[in-house]
């Protein structure tokens, strides 16, 4: 008997659309392109160590480029191909201080906000690292769209996901209606369903957090932290450290295995008044995937991540996120409450 033939993340989101009579197919298109970018930098990602025995100098790529930095490369992959996508507006980029215009003549109704290599200082050591995007509407009406059209609160968008480069590559997101995760077939190049409506638990038994930064942390984190390093009563065993300092590769496998991520403010310093993570194309993607996967994700003094107007491109925000009865826990201790 022939083999069941697997779901392309194409057929996936055309199914998707086919729910909504009243689509256009530019989300759609949208995701059909953010693809085709993703495709192209876990090629670059995974000859990443190779660039070096290539010569750095002597690698010219397809365009015709010198070979550059990969989270440089990974940038211009992105901004390159969206801006003539004809879906977008405008965008934002984790490596860019300001917005990031579309081509003239390709104007569309969504914005783009993204981080194109998220824990990219792990790149020279082959640890996991990944891409993450987060897409609005428009607020303004046509022509290229504007900064006040990225700076909308997390609630609002449309739908986010994120890449994982690891030992496979696999495209995690959502539009509102669960969260879906695909494997890359690198051998015919395709996306395929490997993690339908993946729902993450509400209590686990992992913890991430940057531990080195402790003597930061408020008198909460510091006992919430000590907590979870006590005996649970069910499993007669604390919580296990699980920190790979890449947030794709440790949120992804919280969003699988269960788990609490944070990354809390860091008072004494001044240069991470909020912590580290970025509100438009770190935290607020991942709080749209965490809840839909039936997870919550609020900052270090109870305000969900998702209702948070932003006030700039590259704000911080400190991080809660995982299981929805791991983060209540956090929060009650965060609040002085235990
Ligand atoms: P980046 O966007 O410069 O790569 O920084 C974000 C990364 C996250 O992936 C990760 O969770 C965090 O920084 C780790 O920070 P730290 O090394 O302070 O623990
Ligand atoms: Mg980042």
């Amino acid at each position: 008997m022939n083999k069941p033939l697997g779901i392309t993340v194409s057929r996936h989101i055309l199914d998707s659309q086919r729910l909504h009579p009243q689509a256009t197919g530019e989300l759609s298109g949208l995701l059909g392109e953010l693809i085709v970018a993703a495709k192209t930098i876990s090629a670059e990602v995974n000859m990443a160590g190779l660039a070096d025995i290539l010569g750095q100098s002597g690698r010219v790529n397809v365009q015709g480029e010198k070979v550059q930095k990969l989270d440089e490369l990974a940038n211009s992959t992105f901004k390159r191909r969206m801006a003539r996508c004809g879906y977008l507006c405008v965008m934002a980029s984790e490596e860019e201080d300001e917005i990031i215009p579309v081509a003239e003549g390709y104007e569309g109704k969504y914005t783009l906000a993204f981080d194109p290599l998220d824990g990219s200082s792990n790149i020279d050591v082959n640890v996991s690292i990944g891409t993450i995007f987060s897409i609005h509407r428009r607020r303004s009406g046509s022509g290229q769209g504007n900064v006040a059209d990225l700076l909308q609160k997390g609630r609002n968008q449309v739908a986010a996901g994120y890449i994982i480069y690891g030992s496979s590559t696999m495209l995690v997101y959502t539009t509102g209606e669960g969260v879906h995760g695909f494997t890359l077939d690198p051998s015919v190049g395709e996306f395929y369903l490997s993690h339908p409506d993946i729902m993450m638990p509400t209590k686990s038994k992992y913890y991430s957090v940057n531990e080195g930064n402790h003597r930061y942390w408020s008198e909460g984190m510091r006992r919430y932290i000590e907590y979870v390093k006590e005996e649970d009563k069910a499993t007669h065993r604390p919580y296990s450290a699980r920190y790979i300092g890449s947030m794709v590769a440790d949120l992804h496998r919280n969003l699988i295995s269960g788990g609490i991520f944070l990354y809390p403010r860091d008072s004494k310093d001044p240069a991470k008044p909020a912590g580290k993570l970025r509100l438009l194309y770190e935290a607020a993607p991942f709080a749209f995937i965490v809840e839909q996967a039936g997870g919550r994700a609020i900052t270090d003094d109870g305000h969900e991540i998702l209702d948070i107007e932003p006030s700039d491109l590259h704000q911080r925000v400190p991080l809660v996120i995982g299981g929805r009865k791991d983060v209540e826990v956090a929060e009650a201790f965060l609040a002085g409450k235990r």
